[in-house]
């Protein structure tokens, strides 16, 4: 897979976490400053200088996909039944060509690119995860985004043969997402096809799986064979299991405690077992970027 750098960097065929890691400490100096420009809609340069990203084995092996069951080394134990080839996702509702899109002609019209993005999830452990994807956005303008539109719903293939943990009623499957045609569109919200510029594997999501990194790792959907467009807000897997706890929006917020425990802080997966838990920053550190889209909104009350 060819793998594009936006400000002008080019690289190929990065294959493997260690030749990944080893070429962006060459790129020190001016091309480091390049990927800094790239980064800053991806953090802000400096937060990214600073993101040192969890490895290759943490990412794949501490996984929630609980289509394949609810422990984190689940998903890479029965993930790998999944067929992702043929894939196709349908994007239908409020567009002006809505249809089945292959994959693969998908791939085709898109720029994929690199983002070092922290990833939070509500049961406070955290990552730092270089993804390879493209912007949601972009994908968006090939169906035609109809100006009626206010919503993006999307769905998780379910193939209960491939998917043993759907076998147990956790959630009610297919598992389901969604966004504000704002959030959606936002440049930092990506589809993701690979982590460190291979493909994802399955528990990760294969073979495109949503990135929206201000908000819970819930909201960042595996698998998706499903966009819909909506005049409504569409209804979401973890809020429909329990709506006092996950709520439509789920940005990252350290004030806003789950019921059940505090948000304040959060565990760096791979830190070790005394390693100091880290303050949970808020919009996970994407403020900047996005807080404009929750102006007016009591953050309290609209989780
Ligand atoms: N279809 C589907 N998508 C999902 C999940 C899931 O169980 N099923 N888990 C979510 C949760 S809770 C998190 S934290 C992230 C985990 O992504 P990762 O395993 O790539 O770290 O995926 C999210 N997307
Ligand atoms: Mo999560």
């Amino acid at each position: 897979m060819a793998l594009r750098w936006k400000g002008g960097l080019k690289d190929r065929d990065v294959t493997d976490e260690t030749l990944w890691l080893n070429r962006r400490q060459m790129l020190g100096g001016s091309a480091g400053l390049a990927l800094a420009g790239l980064a800053g809609l991806a953090g802000g340069a400096r937060a990214e200088a600073a993101l040192e990203p969890n490895s290759w084995e943490e990412i794949t092996s501490y996984n929630n996909y609980y289509e394949f069951g609810t422990g984190k080394d689940d998903p890479a134990r029965n993930a790998g039944g999944l067929t992702t080839m043929p894939w196709s996702v349908k994007i239908d509702g409020l567009v002006d060509r809505p249809g089945d899109y292959a994959f693969e002609d998908i791939l085709a019209q898109m720029e994929l690119e690199e983002r070092i993005y922290r990833f939070r999830c509500v049961e406070a452990w955290s990552m730092v995860v270089p993804w390879t994807g493209f912007e949601l956005a972009d994908l968006l303008d090939l169906a035609g985004v109809q100006p009626s539109a206010k919503y993006v719903a999307f769905e998780t293939v379910l193939r209960p043969e491939e998917m043993p943990g759907t076998a147990y009623r956790v959630l009610d499957w297919p598992y389901v997402e969604g966004l504000r045609l704002d959030e959606a569109v936002h440049p930092l919200t990506l589809m993701a096809t690979g982590i460190y510029g291979r493909d994802l594997p399955n528990q990760n999501g294969a073979p495109l799986r949503l990135v929206v990194p201000w908000k819970y790792g819930f909201k960042s959907i595996k698998s998706v064979v499903r966009i819909t467009l909506t005049d409504s807000q569409p209804p979401t897997s973890w809020n429909k299991a329990n709506a006092r706890e996950y709520g439509f929006y789920s940005n990252v917020n350290p004030e806003v405690s789950h019921p059940r425990w505090s948000q304040a802080s959060e565990r760096r997966i791979g830190g070790g077992l005394f390693a100091k838990r880290e303050p949970t920053l808020m919009f996970n550190g994407y403020g900047e970027e996005v807080a404009g889209l929750y102006a007016g909104m009591d953050l309290s009350k609209s989780f």
